[in-house]
């Protein structure tokens, strides 16, 4: 290595390479140390074993592990070409003819929410690029009537990167591969990214032109306070790709309400027109907390299609348990597309149940023909692998009414649990709920979507931890030291609500700051993206332009992820069972760690605790006994 180091050193090469070559080159003898992929994975794999993954709460860690079922694959033809779908119709026709030809569909389209929202929503976004890609292909060859899947976007982009150690750009490269035919659908908080805050114009546009040029063809663009301006830009960079702008309305309150004044059926139609008028190609009602009501949604859904030409899709969350009947109406009254999960992650905070819908549509003339056998194989298959996710389950029982007091996101509920828990107020989490919808009434009643939502969550918290009741924060306001979102959301950070902030409590915020009203980005540096991916290269040596769009987003997060993949290599290859529980002694594993190439893994032995603080490890590796030395943190 020290030759090789002294033959690619640019001096050398030059022919400056005097005597104090070596002195002057400390560099000389920085040995890459580069394990092949198989000794990675073995350091990984015995990572956990001895320290378990970091990401599993330490009880869980400490108690034995469940027994854990081996899902069962559906099965498909690997070398069948999936039947053509709406991917090929959208490259066919366009999409504006696209739009076009959906409006006037007679039968009802499904999203199929499954490796992106039902996840986030139920299983704290933890869902593995592993568990996906077994049943990807399978799907897009059984199911290819399906209007879309939506698979990326909201928070699985940062997830991904930060709990799971793996690319998310190469999930949906993988995920385009696998599903040629079925739409690829993602989640954009408009000028925010897939982010918690306003990012410079020309890094979403570029995020987006790149997201295209990966796999996504539906971008479904919202704006966490419903604010046009958040919007407009995304719905034009979208345009810009040959692929579609879905604008989303978040959906708050109740418009059959008549003591709720600000959300009302008008406001939504007037929204509904300025997001055609910016050039949406399908519009979206994202209720991301299951607040619209069955009712609600027949007159909204009929408003809807009597006010704007688009397409309408609509999102909800079945928290309340009363979602099927909403998606009843929304059809009756003409919705073109409504969101799903299949069977086993649907429901709850998720979305409402695939199959069932299919069921409810039967013998009636908007119905979908799907094979209703298949899709049960499907659901089954990702009950078992729900089971691999144990940790990660929100603890949320059966529906509830209380939804439409806290108006909490279905998206958020599975993470403020433990957000509460971690702040030592588990047995609080009524109190939390409840400041939860106080929060909103003190903020004005606001759109509460990543990242309001969020906001509203840290000041609940910040009330709950503190003791403080909505009464006591405006009394002692001056002498508290807010959360920094909370300031960042009065600043106008984030963007401008509907009606302004109130401005008493935002005094009391800000105290001498002043607020801006323009878009946040309007404040940011463009980014020189020349400069940046040449600077880039040459810290992070093999990387990808999609990694550089990966730490521009997320500089921290990012660099964490490339230690870790360096060290270890692609975990996402890694079977969910080993990746978070690691091996028992004498268990088998089988890895593809690269297309076509698997090993067979197993540990035999877990040493003592020496010295170096480290233990010996011995492995068979494709029936070769390896030993490793593996660092005991403990
Ligand atoms: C997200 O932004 O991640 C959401 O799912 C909002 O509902
Ligand atoms: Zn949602």
């Amino acid at each position: 290595q020290f030759l090789q180091n002294i033959v690619a050193d640019a001096d050398f090469q030059a022919g400056r390479a005097t005597v104090d070559f070596i002195k002057d080159h400390p560099g000389l003898f920085k040995f890459e140390t580069r394990l092949d992929r198989a000794t990675r994975l073995l350091h990984f794999i015995g990572d956990v074993v001895v320290n378990g993954n970091a990401d599993v709460p330490a009880a869980v860690r400490e108690a034995p592990r469940p027994a854990l079922r081996r899902p069962r694959l559906p099965h498909f033809d690997a070398d069948a070409v999936p039947a053509p779908g709406t991917k090929q119709k959208l490259d066919e026709l366009g999409p504006e003819k696209f739009a076009e030809w959906l409006r006037a569909e007679p039968l009802v389209h499904y999203t199929d929410t499954t490796l992106r929202d039902a996840h986030q929503s139920l299983l704290a976004t933890r869902m593995r690029t592993y568990d996906m890609l077994k049943v990807a292909r399978a799907y897009a060859q059984r199911h290819p009537q399906t209007f879309s899947l939506e698979v990326w976007g909201g928070a699985t982009f940062d997830v991904a990167l930060r709990f799971l150690h793996e690319d998310p750009w190469a999930r949906l490269a993988r995920l385009r591969e696998a599903v040629p035919n079925i739409l690829l659908q993602m989640l954009i908080r408009g000028a925010n990214g897939v982010g918690y805050k306003a990012y410079p114009d020309n890094l979403t546009e570029k995020f987006v032109q790149v997201a295209a040029e990966t796999g996504v063809d539906v971008f479904r663009i919202f704006d966490s306070l419903n604010w046009m301006k958040g919007m407009e830009s995304c719905i034009n960079f979208v345009r810009k790709t040959d692929r579609l702008a879905e604008a989303a309305i978040c959906y708050t309150g109740d418009i059959m309400d008549p003591k709720r004044t600000k959300y009302t059926l008008d406001y939504y139609l007037k929204l509904a027109k300025q997001l055609e008028d910016a050039g949406a190609h399908i519009l979206c009602i994202k209720d991301m907390a299951g607040l619209l009501k069955p009712y609600a949604a027949g007159e909204l859904i009929a408003g809807l299609r009597d006010t704007v030409k688009l397409p309408i899709h609509l999102h909800t969350h079945d928290t309340s348990s009363l979602q099927a009947a909403t998606h009843l109406k929304a059809v009756e009254a003409g919705v073109n597309v409504i969101d799903v999960a299949l069977g086993s992650l649907s429901g709850l905070t998720s979305q409402p149940n695939f199959n069932s819908a299919v069921e409810m549509m039967r013998h009636t003339p908007r119905h979908r023909e799907f094979d209703q056998a298949s899709l049960n194989e499907f659901s089954n298959y990702w009950e078992a692998v729900r089971e691999h996710y144990y940790p990660f389950e929100s603890g949320l029982k059966a529906g509830t009414s209380e939804v439409f007091q806290h108006e909490i996101p279905g998206g958020q509920y599975s993470n403020l649990r433990p957000q509460a828990a971690a702040l030592g107020l588990a047995d609080k989490f009524e109190e939390v709920k409840q400041r939860f919808a106080d929060v909103n009434q003190m903020f004005g009643d606001i759109v509460k979507v990543t990242p309001s939502s969020k906001i509203v969550g840290d000041m609940a918290l910040f009330m709950v931890s503190n003791n403080l009741s909505p009464a006591d924060v405006m009394e002692k306001g001056e002498t508290l030291s807010f959360p920094e979102s909370v300031r960042e959301l009065f600043r106008g950070d984030i963007g401008q609500p509907e009606g302004g902030w109130p401005a008493e409590l935002q005094k009391l915020v800000l105290r001498n700051e002043t607020p801006f009203t323009d878009r946040p980005n309007d404040h940011l540096e463009p980014i020189d993206f020349d400069k940046e991916w040449a600077a880039f290269q040459e810290t992070h040596p093999g990387g990808k332009f999609t990694h550089l769009l990966s730490s521009l987003l997320y500089p921290k997060v990012f660099e964490e992820y490339w230690a870790h993949r360096e060290l270890y290599g692609d975990v996402s290859r890694v079977p969910t069972p080993v990746f978070f529980y690691g091996l028992e002694l004498g268990e088998e594993t089988i890895v593809e760690i690269a297309r076509g190439k698997s090993v067979l893994v197993s540990v035999q032995s877990v040493g003592p605790v020496n010295e170096e603080g480290t233990r010996t490890l011995f492995f068979i590796l494709n029936g070769q006994t390896r030993n490793l030395e593996v660092r005991d943190r403990a």
